[in-house]
């Protein structure tokens, strides 16, 4: 193991993010391996995490102005043993070859969870729409469409959104994908409702995340009713994590972009997460502007020099990051944890370094991993597909008590996984542990390929 590990470092020494995620799994795995000879044999770990192909190319595009840009786009194939590559695609100038790979890389062990089938893929560009009106973020996604269309399908890999890419994005890659093949199938998901899209998936993963801290807390013999969360992010995720913690009776204090964070002591109700997703996906606005509407609320700035975040050091019972990768290092976690915090359950994917993922498990803190918790999304996307299949759509309702079943089902794999590996309530290992053994064991069964 520790060769292999030393031979990914050596090959790509500059994707750190790829090598953390690789290595958080490696460490629970290993005893996989301890029980199951033939897995090493077989080279299952060097399989594992070479992506099956990458796929890298130019995006040009012309500005309201006439200026022309070149941007990069990504697309990675990780692994298709249980089903077509899934996974969305980000668009932000922080995006990079090793964050796509992570993020890839967490997906094939996420959707492996979620008892669809579904391969893992990712893909995405360091174009950064904010700023940009609608003809250039149009013309940037046919541009890259017009690259990415030859190698998806709706039976071979199908994106999906993620940071930076939303319905708006989607819409405009689909129509490009359509006009490019001159076919109407399902090759996008989190497509509008009225030409495909799937009740319930713009709520997908932030219900999910709660649906699934819910069931921890109910393991533990407690409840999120009644309890103060905090939650970073104010995007897709964060506004729907925090709808459903408001449904199921709990307190949502905090919200947050990348320029800064914002606390409200009395917490949001309906009226204020209204203004919130107005202010974020109709005007396009900054956090920032939710106090000069609510003045009680306080507003930080997020400064890049502080050695942690502020918005991890106010008191409350729960935590669900649901920004981006690395938001919590093991500072914040010792904040959350002298805090009072219980439970964190992560929306974002990576948000916790591995340093603080120990602070929790070492603190006793109910931690909700990623690849368990924000699984709810992609689930969803995993009905959408079935749903364009059938060319029919499905209630509210019944998507919704899909979902709910999905992560119930997730949290019971978690929980049997790490207990047959006596690490009990240690959702990171049973997450890591199922999610492997079911990739594996298709891999081996379907050969050398
Ligand atoms: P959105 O683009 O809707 O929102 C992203 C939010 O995170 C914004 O508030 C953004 O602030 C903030 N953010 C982005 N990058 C940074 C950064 N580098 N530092 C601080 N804040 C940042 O994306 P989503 O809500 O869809 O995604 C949020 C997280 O959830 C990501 O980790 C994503 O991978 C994960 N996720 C998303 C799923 C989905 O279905 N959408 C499914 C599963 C996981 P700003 O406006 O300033 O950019
Ligand atoms: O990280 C994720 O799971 C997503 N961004 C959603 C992927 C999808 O295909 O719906």
């Amino acid at each position: 193991m520790e060769n292999i590990l030393a031979e990914i470092v050596r090959r790509d020494p500059d994707q750190r993010e790829f090598h953390q995620a690789v290595f958080e799994v490696m460490e629970t795995v290993k005893l996989v391996l301890d029980r199951n000879p033939e897995y090493r044999r077989q080279a299952v770990i060097a399989r594992i995490t070479e992506p099956e192909r990458v796929i890298m190319f130019r995006v040009p595009w012309m500005d309201d102005q006439g200026q022309v840009h070149v941007n990069r786009g990504f697309r990675v194939e990780m692994n298709s043993a249980i089903g077509p590559y899934k996974g969305g695609l980000r668009f932000h100038p922080s995006v990079t070859l090793s964050i796509i790979k992570f993020l890839a890389f967490e997906q094939v062990f996420k959707n492996s969870l979620t008892t669809l089938q579904m391969g893992g893929g990712k893909g995405g560009s360091d174009f950064n729409p904010k700023g940009r009106s609608d003809g250039e973020v149009m013309r940037f996604c046919q541009s890259f469409m017009a690259e990415l269309a030859r190698h998806i399908g709706p039976n071979t890999d199908v994106p999906a959104g993620d940071i930076g890419v939303g319905a708006r994005e989607v819409g405009y890659l689909f129509g490009m994908y359509k006009k490019l093949r001159n076919e109407f199938t399902g090759v996008l998901t989190g497509k509008s409702l009225d030409w495909g899209g799937s009740l319930i998936r713009p709520e997908a993963t932030g219900y999910g995340v709660v649906y699934f801290a819910s069931e921890m807390m109910a393991h533990a013999g407690d409840s999120i009713e009644g309890k103060t969360c905090l939650v970073s992010g104010s995007g897709n995720v964060a506004q729907y994590t925090t709808e459903k913690i408001l449904q199921m009776g709990g307190r949502v204090v905090t919200l947050s972009d990348s320029s800064g964070y914002i606390y409200d002591e009395e917490g949001f109700d309906e009226e204020k997460l209204k203004f919130i997703m107005h202010l974020k996906n109709i005007k396009r606005g900054r956090i920032l502007e939710y106090c000069e509407e609510y003045p009680q609320a306080v507003y930080a700035e997020i400064d890049p020099g502080l050695d942690h975040n502020p918005i991890w050091t106010h008191r409350a019972d729960c935590a669900m990051p649901s920004a981006t990768q690395n938001e919590i290092i093991e500072k914040d976690a010792l904040n959350l944890v002298n805090n009072g915090v219980r439970l964190v359950c992560e929306g974002a994917n990576m948000p916790s370094t591995p340093g603080a993922a120990q602070v929790f498990l070492d603190n006793g803190v109910l931690y909700g991993p990623s690849k368990a918790a924000n699984a709810g999304g992609v689930a969803v996307s995993g009905l959408e597909m079935a749903q364009n299949s059938m060319r029919l759509s499905w209630p509210r309702e019944e998507v919704d008590n899909r979902l709910k079943q999905i992560m119930k089902s997730i949290h019971c794999t978690c929980i049997d996984a790490a207990e047959e590996y006596n690490m009990p309530a240690n959702y990171m290992a049973g997450a890591n542990i199922a999610g492997f053994v079911k990739v594996v064991n298709a891999m081996l069964d379907q050969g050398l390929v």
